[in-house]
């Protein structure tokens, strides 16, 4: 009997034409539509029964994507360097606080944003960027812990590249890092654009200004907004280590099963609850946002708001583990801009695009209060932008607060 819970059925995601995938062992395929709103058309496999044994491994989720988008294919290389840098981490923070550890502390360094760095911020950094760099598919990395974006065509001579195929990567390595002592869970975060092949840069025949303008053009390349995004993900290193990820066409969860050493499909096709009654935010700032928010705020916690109900107060300060608890069980996780930070505090590039882009693929939404994130057109690498995101109904009051007041 419970073999057969193990067959497994792909469901191939194709624009209007009836497309049928090839079919491969031990796996039907029908067909569905997905589609990104900027125009991206993805057949993605939806994977409706998971195996109780050995189940859909990422790595077996990612051919399967490849093979229906063979478009694709090199981004299925880019995942295997993740999934590998990220199980690494794991590892990392597990043993951060031993008093043996190599990773133990802080590295007497601040970053370009004013704060401390710590040791496993700095080595979670090289392993993402190493393990990105040699998949030969990386144009630009753009990274919490670098000053600037990272140009790996024209700088990096010494990485392996293919001629074909480079993305741009955005990444916070080791978020909620501050944390970690405390044994709170962090995360990593990372968003995948398609890379300007126009900006290869013409060593032999700039000159001066015209070869940095030829290298800031190509480091603009990580100034994308969400819309742009090919690919996001983020790894939640908690109770268990979760790997979230979105092609545009739905969010997946994976859990790892460390006695396999595979990340293992748990969550297909994540769906965030319409309404909830939870809401995450850092309630100390509350006299400080906009009065919108003050007052739906207000609402959820006496029960007067839309849904009635009287909502209870989740913060763990760590946004990976904030946001992978909302998608689960619904509700709201916010880093609002006040008055003292107009733009709140957390990052568009690494940290807000990627993250809005698989809330809103498992239903969610992604507002500042007055605009959806994921367009948002980013301006400079380190970029704050205010953040309300979670179940579509509670976020609607929100929005809906917001133009009242306008
Ligand atoms: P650290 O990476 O410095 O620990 O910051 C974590 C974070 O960027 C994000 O993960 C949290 O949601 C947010 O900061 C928490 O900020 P507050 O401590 O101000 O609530």
């Amino acid at each position: 009997m419970k073999f057969s819970l193990c067959v497994l059925i792909a469901v191939a995601a194709s624009s209007a034409d009836a497309f049928m995938a090839p079919k491969a062992p031990a796996v039907r395929t029908s067909l569905n539509v997905a589609s990104l709103e900027n125009t991206r058309v993805l057949k993605v496999p939806v994977l409706d029964e998971v195996c109780e044994t050995t189940g859909v491994t990422l790595k077996r989720y990612m051919n399967e994507v490849a093979m229906l988008n063979p478009e694709l294919t090199e981004l299925t290389v880019l995942f295997g360097a993740i999934d590998t840098a990220c199980k690494a981490i794991t590892n990392m923070v597990k043993r951060s606080q031993l008093p043996s550890s190599e990773t133990l502390g802080y590295q007497g360094e601040v970053n370009i944003q004013g704060e401390d760095q710590k040791k496993l911020d700095v080595i979670t950094n090289e392993v993402l960027k190493r393990a990105l760099r040699f998949t030969g598919k990386m144009g630009v990395l753009a990274s919490e812990e670098e000053d600037v974006p990272l140009d790996l065509v024209n700088t990096e001579k010494d990485a392996i590249f293919a001629d074909t195929g480079k993305y741009v990567a955005v990444f916070d390595p080791l978020d909620g890092s501050s944390n970690v002592d405390a044994g709170i869970p962090t995360g990593t975060i990372i968003g995948i654009y398609d890379h300007d092949e126009n900006c290869a840069m013409d060593d032999e025949s700039c000159e001066g200004d015209e070869c940095a303008q030829q290298e800031l053009n190509c480091l603009s390349n990580t100034l994308q907004a969400g819309t742009n995004l090919v690919a996001a993900a983020y790894c939640l290193y908690s109770s268990s280590t979760f790997f979230v990820l979105t092609l545009g066409a739905g969010t997946y969860g994976f859990t790892l099963d460390e006695n396999l050493g595979e990340f293992v499909l748990s969550h297909p096709n994540m769906k965030i609850p319409e309404t909830s009654s939870i809401m995450s935010f850092n309630e100390a700032n509350t006299h400080m946002w906009d009065e919108p928010l003050q007052k739906v705020v207000k609402g959820w916690r006496d029960g007067t708001g839309k849904s009635g109900q009287q909502f209870s107060s989740r913060y763990i300060g760590s946004m990976v583990g904030d946001v992978h608890r909302t998608l689960l069980y619904g509700g709201v996780f916010g880093y609002p801009g006040d008055t003292k930070n107009v733009n709140g505090k957390l990052r568009l590039l690494y940290e807000g695009a990627p993250m809005s882009f698989i809330m809103e693929q498992a239903g969610g939404i992604s507002t500042t209060g007055t605009k959806r994130v994921m367009e948002i057109q980013p301006e400079y690498v380190h970029q704050r932008v205010p953040i309300i995101m979670g179940s579509k109904n509670d976020i609607e009051e929100v929005m809906e607060a917001y133009a009242a007041a306008e």
